[in-house]
């Protein structure tokens, strides 16, 4: 963990500042009827989880630059994972990538502790062959024409389920690369039956009080046709399977221009939205961070979800999936978690009385106003205020950088081999 003194060091000089922009957003605020108070208690209770595999230098299918002191293991990863959360106090969970992050589950619950985190939804990895599984993914995984493949992926599967009960886990989430590169290559109807066969076998492991997760992509690595490519196919398999199976929205796997606020608001409206992978994209799945090209379509996604915050039982997972190529991932997940914050923030101070009677009255110009007018309020102060006040920083980035953390670790951890492809 970075020292105390260090984070106390970095807020000392920003916290005057702070206390002064904190006070002037209040008064605004207040003059449009809003406590900031009861929302930065909101946004301090916020959480969203972070990807075990985003702290590694992620990569394409051309190369991969590794960065300084990338982590060797599951448990290096979990202490960068705890850096990032000591400073935000943002990101309080941590999403296992099975069998890349396979481990003792003592060990991992260990780890945990110490690193002041819990586990969130647990991945089953059948895109890529693993040495202890002989079979090949070659040709697909859950849909796979051969049953003994089938069989593999669904046992493997029900194993990420075992081991994430041992460690407090309470979803699985589900995507497969399954689909075909040529035209006639594979008979669509028939491989979606073969996938939702196997992921019945999959659903009947399912502990009572689990819910699974299922992800659609668009593209890749299939590029002619992907088995669960959209919201439709992965919404037909969550209403096939059960009450405990929903659809994860990942915001880099839909068609540019997409509407994806819209996708949330349908799911939301027939209960079958799981969560979220937070993500950004210009032109595919770019897994760029969260944030980085379009904060106004998050601000939307989030504003669905504030609409139906009232529901009962709606709990969607919130957690980060992206790849980072170019910057230190530590830096590039703290600020992603903080844009994740900033939409909730947002979304929050939406005026929804004077919203549905411009939508009642057909008032476009204003109905749209009213969004943009809490879309442009900035909420940094509030976002950093309820950092201060749980002892994490109030500029992360800044404590993080000042810490020296990157380099301490590099002398422990050897340089890793640059060659190789991406992450998914
Ligand atoms: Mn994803």
């Amino acid at each position: 963990m970075i020292s105390k003194d260090s984070v106390e060091r970095s807020n000392a000089a920003a916290e005057a500042t702070l206390r002064a922009d904190y006070d002037a957003l209040g008064e605004h605020l207040d003059r449009r009827g809003i406590d900031i108070a009861a929302v930065k208690d909101k946004v301090a209770a916020y959480g969203v989880a972070v990807p075990s595999w985003g702290v590694g230098t992620g990569g394409t299918r051309f190369a991969r630059f590794p960065g300084t002191g990338e982590p060797r293991d599951v448990f290096d990863k979990l202490d960068d994972c705890g850096i990032i959360h000591q400073l935000t106090g943002a990101t309080p969970s941590v999403s296992l990538h099975v069998p890349w992050d396979d481990a003792d589950p003592a060990a991992l619950t260990a780890k945990a502790e110490e690193t002041g985190l819990r586990f969130d939804a647990m991945n089953s990895n059948t895109f890529q062959d693993h040495e202890s599984h002989p079979l090949s993914y070659k040709y697909g995984s859950l849909s796979h024409t051969d049953a003994a493949v089938r069989q593999q992926a669904v046992e493997h599967n029900l194993y990420v389920i075992e081991l994430g009960q041992k460690i407090g886990s309470k979803a699985l989430t589900v995507w497969v690369g399954d689909g075909s590169n040529f035209p006639g290559q594979t008979n669509m109807t028939r491989q979606f039956e073969r996938y939702l066969d196997s992921a019945r076998s999959i659903y009947s492991g399912l502990p009572e009080d689990w819910r699974l997760f299922t992800e659609h992509k668009m593209f890749e690595p299939a590029f002619y046709s992907t088995v669960v490519q959209d919201w439709g196919t992965n919404y037909l398999i969550a209403k096939e399977l059960g009450d405990r199976a929903h659809c994860l929205v990942d915001l880099g796997h839909h068609a540019p221009n997409v509407n994806i606020e819209m996708i949330v608001a349908r799911l939301i409206q027939f209960g079958k939205l799981g969560g979220f992978h937070f993500n950004d994209s210009k032109y595919g799945d770019d897994d760029l961070d969260t944030a980085a090209i379009d904060p106004y379509r998050l601000f939307l996604v989030f504003n669905e979800l504030m609409d139906a915050a009232d529901t009962p039982g709606f709990d969607p997972a919130h957690m980060l999936d992206q790849s980072h190529n170019v910057n230190d991932p530590i830096e590039s997940l703290m600020s992603s978690a903080m844009e994740v914050q900033r939409a909730y923030a947002q979304a929050l101070i939406v005026d929804r009385t004077a919203l549905e009677g411009f939508q009642q009255d057909n008032d476009a110009l204003m109905a749209t106003t009213t969004l943009k007018r809490a879309f442009r309020t900035d909420v940094e102060p509030i976002l950093a205020m309820a950092r201060l006040e749980k002892g994490a920083a109030i500029d992360p980035v800044a404590a993080y950088r000042a810490s020296g953390y990157r380099a301490r670790v590099a002398e422990e951890r050897p340089a890793s081999a640059g060659g190789g492809g991406g992450i998914v």
